[in-house]
């Protein structure tokens, strides 16, 4: 049986909820994700299909976990089941897909911790692949074989764990809010003087000709309309109980379409600012080796933990790069992280109506030792790159199609949740924002999981 839920807490002011969102939309997503799914899909033509997704579906669906979590107050399960009682499951589903994010999300956290100091000194010396794979990760030569434990990876998970569970046990205000203040304007420090000094790299100009010629021929292609389309809902943070969970410690006052927008545009300024950063910085790495840029173009942990400590190696200030690289690495990943916590925290919280620090405490620990017993061995790389797959492509995107089908079409509460938006906003989204979300979001959902399906099999 569901207890009777504590006193739902609420950010003092909208301005903390804003930078909270931003600090969970801008993660790992936006720096090692980003800039290759765009040099991947059709380069600088991306763009088109990119702001169409965070247009006709982004932004949409931002408004849509807002106005949940805005109206039923409480973490994604409790919001969803006062808005549909057996639409629980999916609130559920929802944290699930957290919990399985969270597991290696920590991990990269705590890497880029680690690479943050060995920056100082380059620890990686002059074979940054060998220092990743057998100094550092100790990777077995056979995934499944050799689930041996890495000692040395597992003090920084501890540390990333103690940071992100006593931050969330704080509260909204003390931990959530305070951490975002500090951080989010650190990051935009530090990524600002990175972009800046990358672009001064002698052969900065050919990354980011690499990145922005435009191959429009690419837009015929379904699947770069799904990358475009993943790489948004991934990076804002939608449809996966997140956002439900930020908006429900809002203020009743409040403006949701407004903040909305400027989270939304605010995550995709510093992606394509990330985009232009390591562009810049591949070039210089290109030229200096004396190859194409296609030749040494990377992502996710190969473009973090391997070409980067390469271009570090051989770039004027290196070690300064390293630190505002690694250093932005990590503070994006744990305000990203802390909004994923938040919402397995809020959700047993509301379950068995306990106090959220004991509901942290409940959740987190098992969590912090999942993840750290996972990711602190031989293996820790194949069980990363499974996961992240396949929560990407199956997690998010078919948790939020199926919601959308749930809300708009199953027990039909979308005018309800439209006019909670028209009211409690400074511009109205009206039947516009139904249609979006009753027709073109699931279609373009559908469509992708149905692409990234016949892919998997073909
Ligand atoms: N939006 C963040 C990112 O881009 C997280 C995604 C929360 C899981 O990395």
């Amino acid at each position: 049986m569901e207890k009777r839920a504590p006193k739902q807490e609420s950010f003092n002011s909208r301005n903390y909820f804003i930078l909270a969102a931003i600090g969970s939309a801008v993660g790992l997503g936006n720096i090692w994700r980003f800039p290759y799914v765009a040099y991947s899909n059709g380069g600088g033509a991306f763009i088109l299909p990119y702001l169409i997704a965070l247009l006709s579906a982004g932004i949409p669906l931002l408004f849509f976990d807002y106005a949940i979590g805005h109206r039923y107050r409480g973490s994604a399960p409790l919001a969803l089941r006062r808005l549909g009682k057996w639409t629980e499951t999916l609130g559920w589903w929802q944290v699930m897909v957290c919990f399985v994010i969270a597991l290696y999300y920590a991990a990269v956290v705590a890497w880029a911790g680690m690479y943050t100091i060995f920056s100082f000194t380059q620890a990686w010396g002059s074979d940054p692949k060998t220092f990743l794979m057998q100094d550092f990760l100790h990777v077995a030569e056979t995934p499944g074989v050799g689930f041996d434990f890495v000692p040395s990876l597992v003090i920084p998970m501890v540390v990333v764990w103690a940071v992100t569970l006593i931050t969330i046990a704080l509260g909204v205000n003390k931990g959530l809010a305070m951490a975002n203040t500090v951080f989010m304007p650190l990051l935009v420090v530090m990524f600002l003087i990175l972009v800046v000094q990358s672009l001064f790299l002698p052969g900065a100009a050919d990354g980011l000709n690499a990145l922005f010629t435009p191959d429009w021929g690419a837009l015929g292609n379904l699947g770069v309309w799904a990358a475009a389309f993943g790489q948004i809902f991934f990076s804002l943070s939608v449809g996966f109980g997140i956002m439900t969970t930020y908006a429900s410690y809002l203020k009743r006052r409040t403006d949701l379409t407004g903040s909305g927008l400027v989270v939304g545009f605010a995550n995709s300024g510093f992606e394509l600012l990330a985009g232009i950063g390591v562009f810049a910085a591949l070039g210089f790495m290109a030229q200096a080796s004396g190859l194409g840029v296609n030749e040494v173009v990377d992502k996710g942990l190969t473009l973090a933990f391997v070409a980067f400590p390469t271009i570090i190696s051989q770039a004027p200030l290196g070690p300064l790069m390293g630190v505002l690289f690694f250093g932005s690495l990590t503070v994006a990943g744990i305000t990203s992280l802390l909004s994923i916590v938040e919402v397995l925290a809020s959700a047993v919280r509301d379950k068995l109506g306990i106090p959220k620090v004991r509901a942290t405490l409940a959740i987190g620990i098992p969590l912090a030792i999942i993840s750290t017993a996972l990711l602190s061995t031989t293996t820790a790389l194949y069980f990363l790159d499974i996961t992240d797959e396949f929560v990407n492509k199956f997690g998010i995107l078919a948790v939020a199609f199926a919601c959308v089908i749930a809300v708009a079409w199953i027990v039909r509460k979308l005018p309800v949740l439209s006019r909670h938006l028209d009211r409690f906003s400074s511009f109205r989204t009206g039947k516009a924002w139904v249609v979006f979300i009753g027709a073109i979001v699931p279609v373009a959902l559908g469509s992708m999981l149905v692409t990234e399906f016949l892919d998997k099999i073909g």
